[in-house]
């Protein structure tokens, strides 16, 4: 039970890992920060106007080039709706995006991989095509960069995702730069199967953040050491909490002492 607990509450959206990558020319940027700069979330402070900078941010891939990243604390799922977003340090110029583009690949297994489709005349399809907001990487509707469902290709799930760098394939700004690859719909599988799917507790970046729940009881909110932090009756199957009284840091919520769910809280 407590490795499993362990194991749930060390699980995140983001990428965990880079197995592989191969620079092109132009290449240089974020190299001596690989992978780290790559893996966790988006640049917190990145704005459309003001995109992210700096090497231990982003990782410029050269012409040509690719990085696969990998989630080994989490899969990406199919659910409804974009499934994972990747975030480049776009800028909104005011009278327009400046783009670097890359092609998207998935795979299940890191061997056989399925590119996204996209658009010679949009680019839609590409990543590196929209700014990051800064907002919650994990809500596509406020969060900026690209999103990708799974469902245009046919997977249930993945664990692996390659960025190509577009080359002279398409005429965009220049290199890629990438920045971090989030995890939209994703599962640590431990949690649905062998501990509570009736628990989930979302948006760990907001002020707020929801609970759902199939059943009503007492939801306890503890620190990774230990201590309490907050509890809260559950009357409804979605309930919206404040969570400014929380400590940041990784938090377990337990309802009625059995049911758990995990959230790493950021702000
Ligand atoms: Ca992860
Ligand atoms: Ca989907
Ligand atoms: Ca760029
Ligand atoms: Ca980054």
């Amino acid at each position: 039970m407590i490795a499993l607990v362990l194991l749930c509450i060390t699980s995140d959206p983001w990428a965990d890992g880079s197995p592989a990558v191969e620079y092109g020319p132009g290449a240089g940027y974020g190299q001596s920060y690989y992978p780290e700069n790559i893996l966790g979330p988006p640049d917190p402070d990145a704005t459309p106007t003001a995109p992210s900078f700096g090497e231990d941010n982003l990782l410029t891939l050269g012409k040509d080039g690719w990085v696969v990243l990998e989630f080994t604390d989490n899969s990406i799922i199919n659910e409804p709706g974009a499934d994972f977003t990747v975030f480049e340090n776009v800028m909104d110029t005011g009278s327009g995006y400046f783009q670097e583009c890359a092609f998207v690949e998935v795979s299940q297994d890191g061997q056989y991989w399925i590119q996204f489709p996209w658009d010679e005349t949009t680019l839609e399809g590409l990543a590196g095509l929209m700014p990051t907001t800064g907002e919650d990487p994990t809500d596509p509707s406020v969060s900026g960069g690209d999103q990708f469902d799974l469902e245009d290709i046919g997977l249930e799930w993945v664990r692996f995702v390659r960025l190509t760098d577009c080359g002279d394939a398409v005429s965009d700004g220049g290199l890629f730069d990438l920045d971090a690859v989030a995890a939209v719909n994703w599962s640590t599988g431990i949690e649905e199967e062998a501990l509570s799917p009736q628990l989930s507790v979302t948006s760990p970046f907001s002020s707020s953040f929801t609970v759902t729940s199939e059943e009503t009881g007492i939801l306890s909110c503890y620190t990774i050491d230990g201590r309490i932090a907050g509890h809260w009756q559950i009357n409804r199957r979605s309930s919206t909490l404040d969570a400014s009284i929380l400590p940041t840091g990784v938090l377990l919520f337990v309802l009625n002492e059995s049911s758990f769910s995990a959230v790493k809280l950021l702000l």
